[in-house]
């Protein structure tokens, strides 16, 4: 760690920071004087913690496009001023908005961490003080030539450090919420956290960071099921204005192969939607060639994810639809890995 490091923690919210409203029983956030009170061991860190707190805090379900947007300036903004930035962030969508950042963020050089937790900061069994404290940590890491240990969006998580747009929240009840099937945690935490370089994506960027914040939300999801209709693809296919559909799909990458379900698709398709592949199953990969029912949707003109996880699938059309008017281009970014994203 350098000796004067500075880093900048962002508030937004999230069960990390909240605590019980006597009158309901909820749990709603409350403020970060609270949490330093509840975390005197920020202290001892002994480097510049300056913190942003959102305002409103917010439940991360209450999450839009725009959030994304507010958090990329605010890290534009202090870009030069700090050598990493910590996210505090409700646990519910934190793999969108750590995979949103990754694709509109350019040119990072500096860690950006997320964290939150699964108990109020506040509580006994508190999962919270761990995840903040190491996720400081992390952010302040440096190698031996002063480098950023870690310069990619991450999510610290119960004693793992994922790259963010790798991870799903798959635990609703356990410490341990996040998963990234697809892809090697980048450090782990025991006595000392230990980094693996070799999957942290540590390249020369020269050009300069700059952030991208036209995302475009008229995308959608549609996940296969058995017995789903055709009313229920044209409902969807027929949405005005639509741009893109996420298709949710068997094992790796099948779908029906009835005749009236690969004309639906291919109507779609015509229609100048963009179509594309990713796995209801956390792990593994799509291939559209293993079996007829892939091939047909790649026939249809179905474009993959490959091993990309829906959050990730879903922030990158927005942000490529938000960049790009045409969409073959759209097409072929979303086939190529842009941040790690994914593996083929
Ligand atoms: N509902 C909370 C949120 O996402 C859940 C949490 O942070 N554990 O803001």
């Amino acid at each position: 760690m350098k000796q004067d490091t500075s880093l900048l923690i962002i508030y937004t919210g999230g069960t990390i920071g909240m605590m019980k409203n006597p009158a309901t029983g909820s749990l709603a956030p409350f403020n970060f004087e609270k949490i330093q009170e509840e975390v005197p061991e920020l202290k001892k860190f002994g480097f510049k913690l300056d913190t942003i707190s959102f305002d409103p805090l917010i439940d991360s379900s209450n999450l839009q496009p725009e959030f994304w947007v507010k958090l990329a300036t605010i890290i534009n903004n202090n870009y030069n001023s700090y050598d990493g930035f910590v996210i505090l962030h409700g646990t519910d969508t934190m793999s969108y908005s750590a995979s949103a950042l990754s694709f509109m963020m350019q040119n990072l050089t500096k860690p950006v961490v997320f964290t939150g937790s699964q108990l109020p900061i506040g509580t006994l069994r508190t999962d919270g003080k761990e995840n903040l404290i190491s996720a400081i940590e992390i952010a302040a890491a440096t190698d031996n030539s002063g480098k950023p240990m870690v310069p990619e969006v991450s999510v610290y998580f119960e004693s793992k450090l994922f790259r963010g747009n790798r991870t799903t929240k798959h635990n609703a009840e356990h410490f341990n919420a996040f998963t990234s099937e697809n892809y090697p945690p980048l450090a782990e935490s025991g006595i000392h956290i230990k980094y693996k370089k070799q999957y942290i994506h540590t390249d020369e960027l020269k050009n300069e960071f700059t952030i991208k914040t036209a995302m475009d939300n008229r995308v959608a999801f549609l996940k296969i099921f058995p017995g789903i209709s055709s009313e229920y693809i044209d409902a969807l296919i027929n949405i005005p204005d639509l741009k893109a559909i996420i298709l949710e799909t068997y094992g790796s990458g099948n779908a029906p192969t009835s005749d009236w379900f690969i004309a639906k698709i291919e109507e779609a398709v015509n229609k100048g939607l963009v179509i594309a592949n990713v796995s209801q199953c956390n792990a593994g990969s799509v291939n559209m060639e293993q079996y007829d029912t892939g091939i047909l949707l790649k026939k249809a003109g179905v474009i993959s994810g490959y091993d990309m996880t829906a959050e990730a699938a879903l922030t990158k059309l927005m942000y490529l639809l938000g960049e790009h008017s045409d969409v073959e281009k759209v097409k072929e970014l979303f086939e190529v890995p842009l941040r790690g994203e994914l593996t083929k």
